[in-house]
């Protein structure tokens, strides 16, 4: 097992404010597996590598990274692996757009569709410019509607459990504020929200852990809703959130609220916007989620076995 880095090149992006670190060379060689099993090798063997690549010094809470797989399709542009603060992810959005701007800034991919592999399906990312992106996301899903929670101090709330290539609890009927300037006391929300969740076994299909909690209220420059969406490392997500916005699909489209093919355009926290359409298959929806990327640093990473914080700081 390879348990010493020398020189890592990563290329930073940033989609509608949250930032995506691709680690382009000199990463772990995780096998030939299906994504799937090498997820499963980096969340086992590699969690340090994780840590290093995105925990300060190097980064911060706020970060996403992704570790580009040889793909096991020749077709497919590349495979991707994303992970935050905390752990590896199962699929991210915002990400995708910036590994999509990042290939393009590459000179590996051209405007046009690109099949990318994850850990949980395929997925296609269409390069319009050098910026801006379509994902087309895994199939989301509505799995349970109206769920009560007790937050103890904060009272009760009600929302709705699904996927969107993460696991998303979609709060509705709160009497939150959701602005920039509100964000303690989103934070401070959506935590007892996970806390609730776990405490009474709520969950997602199979188990899935609900990782990611989102609440949404009015919106300005003509967006649909604003959210704020708790990702699984306590920080929030500064762009609208690929998974989330598809997860929000699902369930806009299960109450009839939004038609298919229908747009929905939504604004982050910080006011960047995605705009998102969806499709049914079968009783799931097929999200398409654009946003704009932009690369804002070429890096390499180096490691110092004398630097006590090497690998990261891990809390
Ligand atoms: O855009 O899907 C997303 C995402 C997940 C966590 C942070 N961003």
């Amino acid at each position: 097992m390879q348990d010493s880095f020398d020189r890592v090149q990563v290329i930073d992006s940033h989609t509608g404010g949250e930032p995506t670190r691709i680690v382009i060379s000199g990463g772990p060689d995780l096998g030939t597996g299906s994504l799937a099993e090498r997820r499963e090798v980096f969340r086992d063997q590699f969690d340090a590598f994780r840590s290093a690549v995105v925990n300060e010094p190097r980064g911060s809470d706020v970060w996403v990274g992704g570790i580009l797989c040889p793909p096991a399709q020749s077709q497919a542009a590349t495979g991707i692996i994303f992970f935050n603060n905390v752990g590896v992810l199962n699929m991210c959005g915002h990400g995708t757009i910036g590994l999509a701007v990042t290939l393009a800034h590459l000179g590996r991919i051209r405007p046009g569709n690109h099949l990318i592999e994850t850990p949980v399906g395929n997925i296609t990312a269409t390069l319009h410019d050098h910026h801006r992106v379509t994902i087309t996301n895994v199939a989301s899903y509505r799995y349970r509607a109206g769920v009560e929670l007790d937050l103890g101090q904060e009272g009760r709330i009600c929302g709705d459990v699904a996927w969107g290539g993460n696991w998303f609890f979609l709060a509705k009927d709160h009497a939150e504020r959701i602005a920039y300037d509100n964000i303690p006391r989103l934070t401070v929300v959506t935590v007892a929200i996970r806390t609730a969740l776990m405490r009474q076994g709520i969950t997602g299909a199979d188990g899935g852990e609900i990782d990611h909690v989102e609440l949404f209220g009015p919106a300005d420059d003509g967006a649909d809703a604003r959210n704020f969406v708790l990702c699984p490392g306590g920080a929030y997500d500064r762009s609208p959130c690929g998974t989330g916005t598809s997860a929000k699909l699902a369930c806009l489209m299960a109450d009839g609220q939004l038609q298919a093919g229908q747009t929905w355009r939504q604004q982050s926290i910080v006011g960047s916007i995605f705009e998102a359409r969806g499709e049914w298959q079968g009783e799931r929806v097929i999200p398409r989620i654009t946003g704009t990327a932009h690369v804002n640093a070429e890096s390499t990473l180096l490691f110092d076995l004398a630097d006590p914080f090497c690998m990261g700081i891990q809390g």
